[in-house]
């Protein structure tokens, strides 16, 4: 059966990976979320007001993408590059989201820092995977997800998912994930 649409034919392309910098070259940035897009997501809002009024509003985290159609059958890939730091003692995240096609998953491949991909599915399982440099970790259909930097330096991942897949980021504000990672006393606790 063809698409309606059906999915544009395009031809083939590279793109060149400083891989030590994690940098995708002639990405553009598609998303940068600063300290105060983040309002509503930590357990300490006061802890986050501080951070926005002390640092003037820092830099959270940005997307760079090298656009292809946003159809079926492509895919769409990215480097994800999320900032060290702590609200509170909370470490800084992404807000996360399920896909808006939920039966799409994706794959997140480590390529700077260290974290935890937090997971969930609608019906209350939640699951977590490390990350660290070299690391792939495969967030499968169903599974709301958000990275999370437990080190001290940027988290950069590679990840790729179905072109046409969509970000619900609705659901996940109304809903928060089971579990928070905190850094504390030199260690990483997820409770
Ligand atoms: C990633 C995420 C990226 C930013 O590209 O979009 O890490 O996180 P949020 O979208 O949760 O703000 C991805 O999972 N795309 O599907
Ligand atoms: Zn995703």
């Amino acid at each position: 059966m063809p698409r309606n649409p059906p999915t544009t034919r395009i031809d083939p392309f590279h793109v060149d990976f400083d891989l030590e910098a994690g940098v995708m070259h002639g990405a553009q940035r598609v998303l940068k979320r600063s300290a105060s897009d983040m309002r509503g997501y930590y357990a300490d809002d006061r802890a986050l007001e501080k951070l926005i009024q002390e640092y003037e509003d820092p830099l959270h985290y940005e997307v760079y993408e090298v656009p292809v159609p946003l159809e079926y059958g492509h895919l769409m890939y990215c480097i994800s590059d999320l900032q060290p730091g702590r609200v509170g003692d909370e470490c800084f995240m992404t807000k996360g989201h399920y896909h808006s096609l939920i039966e799409t998953g994706e794959i997140y491949m480590c390529l700077a820092g260290e974290g935890i991909m937090m997971m969930k599915t609608r019906d209350g399982h939640c699951k977590w995977e490390k990350f660290t440099r070299g690391r792939m970790v495969y967030v499968p259909p169903y599974w709301a997800h958000r990275s999370i930097n437990t080190g001290s330096n940027r988290l950069i991942t590679f990840c790729v998912y179905p072109a046409d897949a969509g970000h619900n980021y609705g659901d996940i504000q109304t809903e928060g994930f089971p579990k928070r990672v905190f850094h504390r006393d030199n260690d990483i606790v997820v409770e």
